[in-house]
């Protein structure tokens, strides 16, 4: 089946989790991905966290699918030539080195641009260009402290906490994605191809936008009211932590259920839908709370907000997370069970539509990871596993013109 991205041809200079994210995504959806590695080594996620001694990371395997490896010492003279060549027939270029790395290796955008002036350049940063840190490294957590999701994450008397989600990473490599995918329309109108930059502090940024309307809010009123400070907590000037609250208008919180003493993940996430709040007092079985002028608007609610929690939590306590979401689905009421990694991996409906791919590698057999969270109706993304560390050297090498005399030479010369 033909896919959208065929015929796009990405030299893929990512490494660890951002970039190699956004370039996987691409790959999934038809692109020639090759990812250009460093000899012996390559990138430093093959040999993290291993699981099987000697055998590609599922750190590597999950962030790489559907690429072809190249392995070339880009610092090297004869490295740089072949760089130069696949430069000047690929689309797009995607990096996500420490700043100026590719500069230092002769690589500008401007002596990109003059390679080839229709070649999309990509990167991911951590701070944006001209920025007072722009010459900083960042990984995942320092990006979220730097994009104001540690500060607003956690509860109110314990420390700034880090969300288990890689908003720092994988974030970024997605938002870099749309860039590139921009850039690739806008080559069509003008011939002509950009540099497109992200950085992790604006991706996480973008994603807490809900905490800057809400330190603009604050500023202005002094407190919020769907926060669990209000109204009998204090407010200083800057957005608290909120623990499990909603983010919007619908306040909210994690219950527990049914065996939650034992069971670290027994409970549900449960919302109090404005509208909703006549079925759920008919699901708890608490039908005089509907016209009680207590309990019957938000704003008569939000005082004993944690009372009602705690109702609903007695009620709660004889089903099981899911028995508890079976119920309340009847009476239309946004929740979920609090579901672990266990779970998502064998849930049936995550398999049926692909969303867990179990995927084949050559060294490791099967694995399971995450296919595309995105369906099309014309095209089911296809995950085949990782390449091994210069799987395709010579294919990508006869592929430019080497003649296997040459490509034997660079082996010697450990260029490849
Ligand atoms: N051949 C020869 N040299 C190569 C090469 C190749 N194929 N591929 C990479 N290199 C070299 C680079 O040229 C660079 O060399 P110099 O520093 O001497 O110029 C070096 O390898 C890579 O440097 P780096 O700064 O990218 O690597 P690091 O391990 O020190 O830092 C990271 C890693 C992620 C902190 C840094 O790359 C970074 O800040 N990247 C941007 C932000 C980012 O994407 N972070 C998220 C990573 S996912 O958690």
């Amino acid at each position: 089946m033909s896919k959208p991205l065929d015929g796009v041809k990405i030299i893929d200079f990512t490494h660890v989790q951002a970039g190699p994210a956004c370039t996987q995504m691409l790959a999934w959806f038809g692109a020639d991905v090759i990812k250009v590695e460093r000899p012996g080594s390559g990138d430093v996620t093959r040999s993290q966290l291993r699981d099987i001694p000697g055998v590609d990371a599922l750190y590597f395997t999950m962030l790489n699918s559907n690429k072809r490896s190249l392995t070339l010492d880009t610092k090297k003279p004869e490295g740089k030539e072949v760089l130069e060549k696949l430069i000047r027939e690929s689309d797009v270029l995607v990096e996500n080195f420490g700043p100026g790395a590719l500069d230092r290796m002769g690589f500008s955008w401007e002596r990109l641009n003059e390679l080839n002036p229709k070649m999309i350049v990509a990167s991911v940063k951590g701070f944006s260009d001209g920025h007072h840190y722009d010459d900083l490294k960042v990984y995942e957590n320092v990006a979220q402290c730097a994009g104001g999701a540690a500060s607003t994450t956690g509860f109110w008397d314990g420390p700034p906490t880090i969300s288990a989600a890689a908003l720092g990473d994988s974030n970024t490599g997605m938002h870099l994605a749309i860039g590139i995918l921009t850039a690739l329309i806008g080559r069509d109108k003008t011939g002509k191809g950009q540099k497109v930059a992200v950085s992790m502090q604006d991706s996480v940024l973008n994603l807490c936008r809900v905490k800057l309307r809400d330190q603009q809010r604050l500023d202005r009123v002094g407190y919020l009211e769907e926060y669990p400070q209000y109204p009998h907590g204090e407010f200083s000037d800057v957005v608290p932590r909120g623990g499990n609250a909603g983010g919007g208008g619908q306040p909210g919180w994690v219950l527990k259920c049914k065996g939650w003493e034992t069971d670290a993940n027994a409970y549900i996430y449960f919302t109090v839908q404005g509208h909703a709040w006549e079925p759920i007092c008919r699901a708890i079985g608490r039908p005089e709370w509907i016209d009680d002028p207590a309990y019957k608007t938000a704003e008569a609610r939000q005082p004993h907000i944690f009372e009602i929690f705690k109702t609903i939590e007695e009620w709660l306590a004889d089903k099981t997370k899911f028995e508890a979401v079976d119920v309340l689905r009847k009476f239309d009421i946004p929740c979920s069970p609090v579901l672990t990694m266990k779970e998502l991996a064998n849930d049936p409906s995550l398999r049926a539509s692909g969303t867990i791919a179990e995927v084949q590698h050559k060294e490791r057999g099967s694995y399971l990871t995450v296919g595309s969270p995105i369906k099309f109706s014309d095209m089911k993304p296809e995950i085949t596993g990782s390449p091994l560390l210069g799987e395709h050297t010579e294919e990508v090498l006869a592929g430019l013109g080497y003649s296997r005399n040459q490509i034997e030479n660079l082996r010697e010369s450990k260029v490849v």
